[in-house]
């Protein structure tokens, strides 16, 4: 069963092995937790994808996030098309990038000044040394199973006991980058109480995703986020949001306007590039003037505000402002989660599915499992979802390649996107049952 990519596709990833690690530029994308042949996409439009073999699958990847819209919107395509023949990158500031700055501090309640990056690792690590750089203080708590990036300081995984401080989570991080690192599980207030109990003075940030979409789909338990918000603001810590996801993509204002929490920075990405490369991050004027030029943390980026990213951006988002289009995410969420309960009811298959507006996973658990951390998101059977994955492929609907990321739908999933998916469902839950 384990077949992904055609011929085609087979074709250039042999090429691509000879020339890139892995043959991939982001590991995921080698299906290494899924087995198969990485797909190879050729072109999009709306909620479908072709690969180069000429197969047609909707989409519930959406590169990860920014294509919230649909792929290839008509609105978006033609902002970039307009800019480009007038330089593609200047180095220069623009005024683009001072639009899409306003649109974003406008439609994210308490966002009072915001700086462009290229990608959501940098926007989390710009806030990482933001945070220590304007606090005086070297810890970062963060929380197993949220991923932030590639950066050194969030490559860290638990220590060995529960309030011993981070180690590498990659080759090649050191224990030096590691050391100011804390660890802790999500959804347990316990676990932060006692980190502030013994680090408090030396805690700069907790940082997070607020609904975390990197091991799978975890909602944060009831009044978990106000906790986090409180103690931050008992021990003078900051209170970062990883938005990198959930921003501009669960409401105008993301998680934030969604839980009612006030963060003091966050980051955002994806979304905000409308599919081009674009991270961010932001908050009270009075922590982010202590950036350079202003301030004395570094951080800097010769592609940052790039004129083709800032015009795909203000495209998506004023569509996304309109308003009309988190009403369309909602409806079609419901009646997905309607379809997946009752599919999943019918085939008896051993799974859960998690949903937060556009935002769904699957679990493959025991039934009834309520996975509220990364050690219980731990627990599902991954190789049923491998066998889940290349049957819906088989159906025409790509999913993510692993059981530990988070399905996206966009304004251009319909109900014949939903009953296409209803019929590959069927077949690949029974796979399961
Ligand atoms: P990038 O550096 O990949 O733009 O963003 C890193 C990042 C930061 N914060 C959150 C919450 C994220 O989800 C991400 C990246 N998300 C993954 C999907 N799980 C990108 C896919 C990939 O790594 O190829």
């Amino acid at each position: 069963m384990k077949e992904g990519g055609g011929n085609r596709s087979r074709e250039l990833f042999a090429r691509a092995k000879k020339v890139t690690p892995g043959g991939v530029h982001s590991p995921v994308r080698a299906f290494r937790a899924v087995g198969g042949t990485p797909i190879f996409m050729a072109s999009a439009q709306g909620a479908r994808i072709q690969d180069v073999d000429g197969k047609e699958y909707i989409d519930y990847v959406g590169s990860w996030g920014p294509a919230i819209l649909g792929h290839a919107h008509p609105e978006v395509v033609d902002a970039v098309r307009c800019v480009a023949g007038k330089g593609l990158s200047f180095g220069t500031p623009h005024e683009g990038e001072v639009e899409l700055a306003e649109m974003i501090t406008r439609m994210v309640p308490g966002l009072e000044k915001i700086r462009f990056c290229n990608s959501g690792t940098e926007a989390t690590m710009s806030c990482v040394r933001l945070a220590r750089g304007c606090m005086g203080r070297t810890k970062i708590i963060k929380f197993a199973g949220c991923y932030h990036g590639h950066s050194d300081a969030l490559l860290v995984a638990a220590g060995s006991g529960a309030l011993t401080l981070g180690r590498p989570d990659s080759a090649g991080v050191t224990e030096g980058a590691a050391q100011d690192t804390l660890v802790l599980p999500f959804n347990d207030e316990t676990a932060v109480e006692a980190a502030f109990a013994e680090y408090g003075k030396e805690i700069a940030a907790v940082l997070l995703e607020p609904v975390p979409a990197n091991a799978g789909l975890i909602l944060p338990a009831k009044g978990y986020l106000h906790f986090l918000r409180e103690i931050t603001r008992k021990h003078h810590a900051l209170l970062i949001f990883d938005e990198v996801m959930t921003g501009f993509r669960l409401a105008p204002g993301g998680a934030q306007e969604i839980y009612g929490i006030r963060p003091d920075l966050s980051a955002f990405g994806k979304v905000i590039g409308g599919g081009m490369p674009v991270g961010a991050f932001g908050g009270r004027a009075e922590v982010m003037d202590f950036l350079a030029p202003d301030g004395p943390v570094y951080q800097a980026g010769t592609l940052s505000g790039n004129p083709m990213a800032m015009a795909a951006g203000l495209a998506q988002l004023k569509v996304l402002a309109r308003g009309d289009v988190y009403k369309k995410l909602e409806k079609t969420g419901k009646a997905l989660e309607v379809m997946l309960a009752q599919e999943i009811k019918d085939s008896g298959a051993p799974a859960t599915w998690v949903r937060i507006g556009s935002m769904f996973c699957l679990f493959f658990c025991p039934a009834g499992l309520v996975i509220r951390n990364l050690q219980e998101a731990r627990r599902c059977d991954t190789q049923a979802y491998s066998l889940f994955f290349h049957s819906l492929l088989d159906g025409g609907v790509y999913f993510p390649p692993s059981q530990f990321e988070t399905c996206f739908l966009s304004a251009a999933h319909g109900d014949g996107e939903l009953e296409l998916t209803r019929t590959a469902l069927r077949q690949a839950l029974r796979h399961k049952a």
